[in-house]
């Protein structure tokens, strides 16, 4: 079974900007979290990371064809983008959205997530030990 892992705009300064809030991991470091963790569960996964809403949105299309479910990090898109909900919807794909903070506990405008309310759980604030948890809770919902 494949996941795809999808994060969105700026997480790929993850460990490069603001270490007080998001932590000294980078992206390369939660890639290689998620591979890990993948492989120790028995999954396959493939990491994708963009800047651009189009793409994500074709990102997640795509993994209709060859993926059994997805963990997610929209980054700033969870609180605007009505249309990857939508497309998380219309995959009807097991989803899990993280958070490497907790939005609630930051600005108001962080407070809702369009693309959270598409998603079957939410992890926040566990830095990028919230992608293993994905993942760990994503196999558990694959199983049923
Ligand atoms: O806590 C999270 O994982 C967020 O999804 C991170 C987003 C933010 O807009 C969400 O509200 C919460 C920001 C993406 C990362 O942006 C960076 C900016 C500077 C340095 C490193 C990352």
């Amino acid at each position: 079974m494949k996941i795809l892992i999808l994060n969105g705009p700026n997480m790929n300064l993850l460990g490069l900007r603001e270490p007080a809030l998001y932590g000294r991991d980078t992206y390369e470091d939660l890639v290689a979290l998620a591979e890990k963790t993948c492989r120790e569960e028995g999954l396959r996964c493939v990491c994708v990371q963009s800047n651009h809403e189009g793409v994500l949105i074709d990102e997640i299309q795509k993994a209709r064809e060859d993926c059994g479910g997805i963990v997610i990090n929209p980054a700033a898109y969870s609180h605007t983008s009505i249309a990857m909900a939508d497309a998380l919807r219309a995959v009807a794909l097991p989803a899990v959205e993280v958070h490497i903070t907790d939005p609630e506990q930051r600005e108001p405008f962080r407070r809702v997530s369009y693309t959270g309310m598409a998603c079957c759980k939410t992890i926040k604030g566990q830095g990028i030990d919230g992608y293993r948890q994905a993942i760990l809770y994503l196999k558990e919902q694959l199983k049923k």
